[in-house]
């Protein structure tokens, strides 16, 4: 397989990870430790390891050489630990509440032993059992605010920041978006995944050319406008909650891009689950992600005035000129991920798992139509209360 492996690499099992965490001193020779994987992303092992007696717990993650999701055909590096591992340590200086903390990193292993976070709940699968998390707004808005604008040219030094950009370089992980987020839902091609009943409703996609030049337009800036480090893969199964904290978990899409991507794939992960909702009860999460819209918004306002670096700052609507295109981009990058995970190779539970076939085929259907809008009206929507889901 082409996939280069450090010498020393091996996957762990169950056992092995154990032996690992004694070995690393994080538990003595003799402890009791009982130790699951618990992995349920597409890429890699997460090992939950427990002391019996003190209760006291770690998580390994683990990348493999491949991924998991599709098997060994599909090669992927295992530096993306190393890029993981790196960006939860960039966004600790900013947001230290808002990420798990990193205890150690092994490269050639392509491990992270960090913080257990086995009590929070993964916002997606609380959203869709119908739990309520009045803090999001306020931790994902600070969260995407604190950590888009202290990594761009606006808060940090312009020299540092691309000394910064250059250790995330992540071409393979990049690639998959590129792919999987920007091209393949829009051409007939083998990766993309759905129901018979949409061939209408997907050829009506491949063949609009209109819709096309927008998304060819949004694919540009994400392979060249590298305006702040991203996490790259802000989905509503990368958060971890609990009624009172959140938790910003998987960075290992990161690397310098336009700021939109973030807040676009959070703002889509949650229009994604008002879909699956009866419309009488869509009211809260929308709510949420106008709040989430305006917490950033507010936040990033106040950084600008209190941190900004860049002279050009003080400049009459140099503010409002940035926000705006912030605005346009997430929308149209939330209107690709919103036909992507329906279409594309990488669904999510919220649309899927709606049991009644007409159901979910009119979920989907408007999922297809509200990502085309907003991908085409991008420039006419001038808050996320403007979205009109149907
Ligand atoms: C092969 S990886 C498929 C998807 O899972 C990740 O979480 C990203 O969203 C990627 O597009
Ligand atoms: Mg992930």
């Amino acid at each position: 397989m082409g996939v280069p492996r450090l010498e020393g690499y091996y996957e762990l099992t169950e056992t092995t990870a154990i032996e690992y965490a004694k070995n690393t001193g994080f538990f003595e020779q003799s402890a009791a430790l009982d130790c699951e994987e618990i992995g349920d992303g597409n890429l890699n092992y997460v090992f939950h390891i427990v002391e019996r007696q003190s209760g006291i717990s770690i998580i390994i993650k683990q990348a493999l050489p491949y991924a998991k999701v599709v098997g060994e055909s599909w090669p992927l590096t295992l530096h993306r630990a190393t890029i993981e591992s790196n960006a939860l340590n960039v966004f600790a200086k900013f947001v230290p509440d808002f990420v798990p903390k990193v205890h150690f990193t092994d490269e050639v292993l392509a491990l992270t032993v960090m913080e257990d976070l086995s009590e929070f709940t993964i916002l997606r699968e609380g959203l869709i059992q119908g739990n309520r998390y009045p803090k999001i707004p306020e931790h994902i808005g600070t969260y995407l605010a604190k950590t888009l604008f202290y990594t761009s040219d606006f808060g940090l030094n312009q020299q540092e920041k691309k000394e910064l950009a250059g250790t995330f370089i992540n071409p393979e992980l990049c690639k998959i978006t590129e792919d999987l987020v920007f091209t393949d839902p829009f051409y007939d091609k083998d990766t993309n995944d759905f129901e018979e009943a949409l061939l209408e409703d997907v050829e009506a996609i491949w063949s609009n050319d209109v819709l096309k030049l927008e998304v060819a337009k949004l694919k540009k800036k994400f392979l060249t406008q590298g305006e702040a480090l991203l996490h790259g893969d802000l989905h509503t199964g990368s958060v971890f909650v609990t009624a009172d904290e959140t938790k910003v978990i998987d960075p290992e899409f990161a690397f310098y891009g336009p700021i939109g991507f973030d807040v676009g794939q959070f703002l889509a992960n949650l229009l994604l689950n008002a879909l699956s909702l009866p419309k009488s009860e869509q009211a809260p999460i929308l709510d949420d992600l106008n709040q989430t819209w305006d917490v950033f918004v507010n936040t990033f306002k106040t950084l600008w005035h209190e941190h900004n670096v860049e002279p050009y700052a003080e400049v009459n609507d140099y503010l409002n000129f940035t926000l705006t295109q912030i605005l346009q981009d997430s929308l149209g990058f939330a209107g690709c991920e919103l036909i992507r995970r329906t279409i594309g190779l990488a669904h999510v539970k919220d649309l899927d798992g709606i049991e009644n076939d007409e159901v979910r085929i009119a979920a989907k259907r408007q999922a297809l139509s509200l990502g085309r809008n907003l991908i085409l009206q991008k420039e006419h929507i001038t808050h996320p209360r403007y979205i009109r889901l149907y």
